[in-house]
């Protein structure tokens, strides 16, 4: 139950100073603890400050372009106090990227970490939307455009008084084809998310301290690493570059309690930990974005002592809806619903399977997908059920285990990529005749993005084009969808009407 008008960013900010947590720290970054006074002054100075100095009118849709640091945790929060609808952009993305998700969520201001303008200033010459581009010091050392309005500020702010169903975050997911969709989600679905999951799964505490790689921009990072904390008045820090020998100094030096990553993070944690690295201050591991193997799983009970808990969300639910629980994880086992939650296994006309059978995973709750003005909406929610694309069993005591993705995405260490895109990205080079892009099993990553192209007569299919192909997808498109894997043919199997048919090239790798 939440009261019908309440915002968000006011619950997690100045509802907990009022509680008491002022002096307590709130975001470590950037070498700086921030208390939670600090943030919810530092918060209001810039609503203020987008709302009398940039005009920001509630339900305006504002974009975020930054790496995960406190200043970006504050643009958040202070756009959200002020009614916008945001939609937080990771650094990697690129113009082509960010013009999309520009004209698709009708963005007509951006706040900008002033190390990452060039891309956005780019789109915003070009597009219909963005109208004000606004450079912040991502460094928090308050050396920009908006961080001088703020210091202009008072420390006091009547924030926005939002309904609880209105509309606070966009969370964009590119989807199989590339396209991006926008999934809406309200200022209480945000409360909800911290109250269903970081509450009954993991009870954290005043006492917890977080840390992990996933981007704010995804919500499983927003709610990991920014809501789950401040809703409960516990510490968080944040990493412009979370590669899992950072986030180890991390949990060493400020003792953290709750990491947040994939598996693949937590594969290097684990080697690193043979290496003398000390995790003991870790009273959870949180696994999700792909799928936790029950060796790696295991490992980490016997060399920790402590729960690694597998999960799975989705941007549509906006956080984790099916979780291993406390006192009862199992490896290879995503676990049963949250309290509130509920999924069954359906075949395609949506009747229930029996048990130890595989389908579709559909999922019911207290929150939903809502795409913004798509027509994939009626894929995703079929009577009342949200179905997330991928493929379940549950077993004869209520347990769920993934099997496999129901659609082409590639999960590659915890990154969602579609094919289609890194295809489109591949032809734009002029050595490429035709190509088709695939997910192949990986070790190391779960799963690594593999090209078969056919070049154009006269290219050589050597070392040095692997090399070119690879600088040039990521010159496009962000640099974690790059094809790890290239490999050359002379042809691509197709249909006779000239479908390419890449489940024949995945066939031939399982064969
Ligand atoms: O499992 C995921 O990929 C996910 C997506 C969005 C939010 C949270 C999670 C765990």
């Amino acid at each position: 139950e939440y009261p019908e008008w309440m915002n968000a960013a006011v619950e997690l900010t100045d509802r907990m100073v009022e509680k008491g947590f002022g002096d307590h720290t709130a975001l470590i970054g950037n070498g700086r603890r921030r208390t939670y006074k600090e943030l919810s002054d530092w918060t209001n100075r810039i609503a203020l400050a987008l709302t009398e100095d940039y005009g920001l009118k509630p339900g305006n849709r504002v974009l975020i372009r930054s790496a995960n640091n406190p200043a970006m945790v504050a643009c958040w929060l202070a756009a959200t106090k002020a009614g916008a609808v945001v939609v937080n952009t990771m650094p990697m993305l690129r113009a082509g990227e960010l013009a999309k998700i520009i004209d698709k969520a009708e963005i007509s201001l951006a706040l900008c970490d002033t190390r990452l303008m060039d891309e956005l200033v780019a789109c915003a010459k070009e597009g219909r939307f963005l109208k004000q581009v606004i450079g912040f010091d991502g460094t928090a050392n308050h050396d920009a455009e908006l961080d001088r309005a703020a210091l202009n500020k008072p420390v006091l702010y009547a924030a926005v008084k939002t309904g609880r169903d209105d509309v606070a975050l966009l969370g964009f997911t590119s989807g199989s084809t590339g396209v991006p969709k926008a999934t809406m989600h309200f200022h209480r679905d945000l409360l909800i998310i911290a109250d269903a999951y970081a509450k009954e799964v993991l009870d954290v505490t005043p006492d917890d301290v977080f840390v992990g790689s996933p981007p704010l921009a995804f919500t499983f990072g927003l709610g990991g690493l920014a809501v789950f904390p401040l809703r409960f008045g516990a510490s968080a820090t944040l990493l412009e570059q979370a590669t899992p020998p950072k986030m180890i100094e991390i949990i060493e030096t400020y003792k953290a309690t709750i990491s947040f990553t994939a598996p693949t993070a937590y594969r290097a944690m684990l080697a690193a930990m043979d290496e003398g690295a000390d995790l003991s201050s870790l009273r959870i591991a949180v696994s999700a974005g792909e799928t936790l193997p029950g060796p790696v799983f295991e490992e980490w009970v016997r060399k920790t002592g402590k729960p690694i808990l597998d999960g799975i969300g989705a941007t549509e639910m906006l956080h984790i809806f099916i979780s291993n629980h406390l006192g009862d994880a199992r490896p290879a086992c995503t676990g049963k619903p949250l309290a509130g939650y509920e999924a069954i296994v359906v075949d395609d006309d949506m009747s229930e399977v029996p048990r130890g059978t595989i389908g579709r995973l559909a999922v019911k709750g207290p929150i939903g997908c809502r795409y913004l003005a798509d027509e994939r909406q009626k894929d995703y929610v079929r009577n009342g059920w949200n179905l997330t694309g991928d493929s379940f069993v549950q077993d004869e005591d209520g347990y769920f285990h993934f099997a496999a993705r129901s659609d082409d995405m590639i999960i590659s260490a915890g990154y969602n990529i579609a094919g289609p895109e890194v295809e489109a990205a591949l032809l734009k080079h002029e050595a490429v005749l035709e190509c088709a892009v695939i997910g192949v099993p990986d070790d190391g990553r779960g799963m690594i993005v593999e090209a078969h192209v056919v070049l154009v007569p006269g290219s050589e299919a050597c070392d040095a084009m692997v090399k070119l192909l690879q600088e040039h997808v990521k010159s496009i498109i962000a640099p974690y969808k790059y094809p790890r894997s290239i490999v050359f043919t002379d042809a691509l199997p197709k249909t006779e009407s000239g479908k390419i048919q890449r489940f024949r090239l995945k066939r031939k790798l399982s064969a």
